[in-house]
């Protein structure tokens, strides 16, 4: 899934909460592993996950990572022509807002360390259900990222706030895409929204199309 458009600030109330289906829930594909000798241990998965497997009539929340990756903590005096003139703390507020329609938990972080974004996606790989992540310029850049996108074996949302086609070539390619379910990018702050609405989506139903 790939959506696209000019980059606006307000955007459609968010829609009142979907009553949670019945689970057809399978793990996540295996990795190709190619070249590796030993396979990689499965990861420990989060509780959502393993009661879902399980059947369990009372689940408890999906949680998902908000990932956030450099100059993005400032948001607000950043190029506002460009990226607007809301803030992280914004998006977070938005975010937690729109989770709580969603029946979904998050975790919510920025940094601008490609180190610390590749840690955060080895603990989601463990505790959380899917990854919505705008990894800043390391989207142009990041092997570490994708590879440890890949391990984690689950649903990601890829986020821009700016519509990257319409901006310097080096911005069109993105590793993140390559283990994404869906990108997002040019709707400002109401993208993260759509993508919180597209892994509740996904983690249910974990049958994304084109997805993992
Ligand atoms: C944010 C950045 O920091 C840039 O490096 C990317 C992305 C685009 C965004 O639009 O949110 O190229």
């Amino acid at each position: 899934m790939v959506v696209q458009g000019n980059m606006a600030a307000g955007g459609p109330q968010a829609k009142p909460s979907r009553e949670r289906r019945g689970l057809s829930c399978q793990p996540a594909a295996a990795n190709a592993g190619g070249g590796r000798t030993a396979p990689l241990a499965p990861p420990r998965r989060s509780a959502y996950y393993k009661a879902a497997l399980l059947g369990r009539e009372s689940l408890p929340l999906p949680t998902v990572f908000i990932l956030n990756g450099p100059n993005l903590n400032l948001l607000g005096v950043r190029e506002p022509a460009v990226y607007g003139r809301g803030t992280l703390a914004d998006i977070e507020a938005r975010c937690q807002a729109r989770a709580q329609t969603l029946g979904l938990e998050i975790v919510f972080h920025q940094t601008n360390h490609e180190g610390q974004l590749v840690d955060w996606i080895q603990q989601a790989r463990e505790t959380a259900d899917g990854i919505v992540l705008n990894a800043g310029a390391l989207t142009h850049t990041s092997v570490a990222i994708l590879d440890a996108l890949s391990t984690a074996g689950l649903p990601v949302i890829e986020v821009h706030l700016s519509n990257i086609f319409r901006r310097e070539r080096f911005r069109h390619h993105s590793y993140v895409s390559l283990a994404a379910s869906g990108v997002i990018c040019g709707l400002g702050a109401h993208g993260y929204e759509l993508a919180l609405e597209a892994l509740a989506n996904l983690i249910v139903n974990r049958s994304g199309e084109g997805g993992q």
